[in-house]
């Protein structure tokens, strides 16, 4: 039977689009998802393998047909080696993201990326000194060439480890080197997990899980962190600040440019572009109020947090932005971007313009972006939608009303100072109960799930129970869009969080950023870590990804684990067909990072989990442990 409105999202802006998608007879993410059921049940197992041509093989999960690949490869091996690749993947996806914006990075400090400046003196100043590289008798961008060249040679190097997990607390670093785990140079461990799955490579599950681990770590800690540090130095570290969330973001007088994907380098300079006063005269020409940039995904979550640019959707949300046919330029970097837009802008008068040197779709304008003229080329794709302005039809705009004010801009280095500089009153509000513990909440939609229900509603109930709420990518955007990210929301709360936030001027629920700006959580969980002078893993605090669904949010999880911090899944990984690797995932970890995985669907039981395991940290640490 299909499913009603309702059910395919719980956001009432997102609800009145895919109404509209029904009766203009547009095809959404929602009507392919439909057309795939049932979905392949070996796939969803992980049994299946192609990793060479005498396949594809698959493991028949009742023991009546074959239980080994035509190389003798077990369901135990094939689903350890396919998570691997995932991993891979998603390692590979936000380090090169990384790897992108140190080039940007040093191109700037050689002056030929002229758009681009140090907008953050003090941290690169900090990180220059964290990996050894005195400023004395330097200018600024002679020490951002020394500092690109050291992070560069984080993704290739050969020898030792990374050097920025030295920010873990050093019981944790001894435990990664004492199960080979630390890790190496970025590329090398992506590498590493591309050979070892090839035929006839790496074939014991534990040893490949190992792998899988290192490689998360050389995310985490590696590509994701030195993202986020180096984009803080080019664009400035966010700080707490009020802006907009959901479709309604969109304006029915300004020309709507959409920037979708996940690296700032681009988008920062089309929010610069839509400023430029030849474009917002020529705009006037064109009848139009004004230049509205809005983002999707995490790029949108990049220019929120520094810029308070709004949001107008999650993941799940692209194709209904474009539905709204108010959209005059939906432009795309890298990541997460649906190729259905290129059929989809073709029924409305939407441009769709695609900028990554690595990344094309389906029907779209290719404006390769370049550091050496990146304020140029942004110029001339907002003038695109500028003049695309007159090309509306109007009887096919509707631009549902739901607009959400949130607080945004939760940075380490912000909390730090909303906290009045030192740890010290989260980590008393911990002690005496009023914080109950920390919730990490992260990731993306996944169609399988009614759109924000698993986010909103896991969010609403830790902070019931006094959880301060951690979250990035598309779910900050989620809980954004139900109010949770305003001081007002500590009203959700427990009387101690609820305390707590009005105290601190605060949402019980604190935005830190894009999926990369996760490592601005293990940043975060360090410093309370060290303070205490305990693990990671000893910490009342828990993660979840309640609707994830990309290789980079299995990546995500890899690291997050291996720093010690138990995570519940909301949608269901690839790796029931082997029993070895779910027990290890589930219950093993626990005896080797401090920390595992849980399965869970219903937001309310994924609570109930982490609530139990904060619960338990508690009482580890000699706290009140009955909520
Ligand atoms: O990196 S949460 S759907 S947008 S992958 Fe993608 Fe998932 Fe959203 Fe950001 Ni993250
Ligand atoms: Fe089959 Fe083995 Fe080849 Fe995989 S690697 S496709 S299990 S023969």
């Amino acid at each position: 039977m299909k499913p009603e409105i309702y059910e395919k999202s719980i956001d009432l802006a997102s609800q009145k689009i895919l109404k509209k998608a029904e009766e203009e007879g547009i095809e959404t993410v929602w009507d392919r998802y439909e057309k795939q059921l049932p979905q392949c049940s070996f796939g969803q197992l992980g049994v299946c393998c192609r990793n060479c041509n005498m396949g594809p093989c698959r493991i028949d999960p009742f023991g009546e047909g074959a239980q080994k690949g035509i190389c003798g490869a077990t369901a135990d091996i094939i689903v350890a080696r396919n998570l691997l690749r995932t991993i891979a993947a998603g390692a590979a996806a936000h380090s090169d993201h990384a790897r992108d914006a140190v080039l940007t990075f040093k191109k700037m400090s050689e002056g030929e990326a002229g758009s681009y400046r140090i907008k953050d003196e003090a941290k690169l100043l900090s990180l220059a000194s964290e990996y050894g590289i005195p400023p004395e008798g330097k200018s600024p961008k002679e020490v951002a060439s020394i500092l690109a060249d050291t992070l560069l040679q984080e993704f290739g190097k050969q020898d030792g480890h990374l050097l920025c997990t030295r920010r873990v607390p050093e019981s944790r670093l001894k435990l990664w080197a004492e199960l080979g785990i630390e890790p190496r140079g970025i590329d090398r461990e992506i590498v590493e997990c591309m050979h070892r799955t090839h035929i006839g490579v790496d074939n014991d599950a534990v040893h490949i899980l190992l792998q899988g681990l290192r490689t998360g770590l050389s995310d985490g800690w590696g590509g994701s962190m030195i993202a986020t540090d180096v984009q803080d130095i080019l664009f400035g570290i966010p700080q707490p600040r009020r802006s907009t969330v959901n479709l309604g973001v969109l304006s029915k007088d300004k020309v709507n440019v959409i920037v979708h994907g996940h690296e700032p380098i681009l988008s920062e300079m089309i929010v610069e572009a839509a400023e430029d006063p030849e474009l917002l005269k020529l705009a006037e020409e064109k009848g139009a109020a004004g230049i509205n940039v809005a983002g999707i995904c995490c790029t949108g979550n990049e220019t929120l947090m520094r810029h308070g640019t709004p949001i107008a959707g999650t993941f799940l949300q692209q194709e209904l932005a474009v539905i709204t046919g108010a959209v005059e330029a939906m432009v795309v970097d890298v990541q997460c971007v649906m190729p259905s837009l290129g059929e989809l802008t073709g029924c409305y008068h939407t441009k769709f313009i695609s900028t990554s040197p690595k990344a094309d779709f389906p029907n779209t304008i290719r404006m390769e972006f370049h550091e050496g003229r990146a304020y140029e080329t942004a110029k001339e794709i907002v003038r695109i939608a500028v003049e695309n302005f007159p090309n509306r039809v109007p009887e096919k705009i509707t631009i549902p009303e739901e607009k959400q004010e949130c607080m945004v801009g939760f940075s380490a280095e912000a909390i730090l100072s909303a906290l009045g500089g030192s740890p010290d009153p989260l980590i008393e509000a911990i002690k005496g109960g009023d914080v109950w513990g920390i919730g990490a909440v992260v990731g993306c939609n996944n169609v399988k799930v009614t759109h924000n229900y698993g986010h909103v509603n896991l969010v609403k109930e830790l902070i019931k129970n006094n959880v301060l709420v951690v979250t990035t990518g598309c779910n900050a955007i989620a809980c954004a869009e139900a109010g949770l990210l305003l001081p007002e929301a500590s009203e959700l709360a427990g009387d101690g969080l609820k305390a707590v936030c009005k105290a601190l001027g605060i949402p019980p629920v604190l935005h830190m950023g894009s999926c990369v700006d996760i490592s601005r959580i293990l940043v975060l969980s360090s410093a309370l870590a060290n303070y205490l002078g305990v693990d990671i893993s000893d910490l009342p605090a828990a993660g979840a990804a309640p609707e994830w669904m990309s290789e980079k949010a299995v990546s995500i999880g890899a690291y997050v684990v291996s720093s010690g911090v138990f995570t519940v899944l909301g949608t269901i990984p690839a790796i029931l067909g082997s029993q070895a690797v779910t027990s290890l995932l589930t219950e093993g970890l626990n005896s080797v990072v401090g920390a595992s995985f849980a399965v869970e669907p219903d937001p309310l039981k994924a609570a109930k989990l982490m609530l139990e395991h904060i619960d338990a940290k508690r009482k580890a640490l000699g706290l009140d442990s009955q909520r």
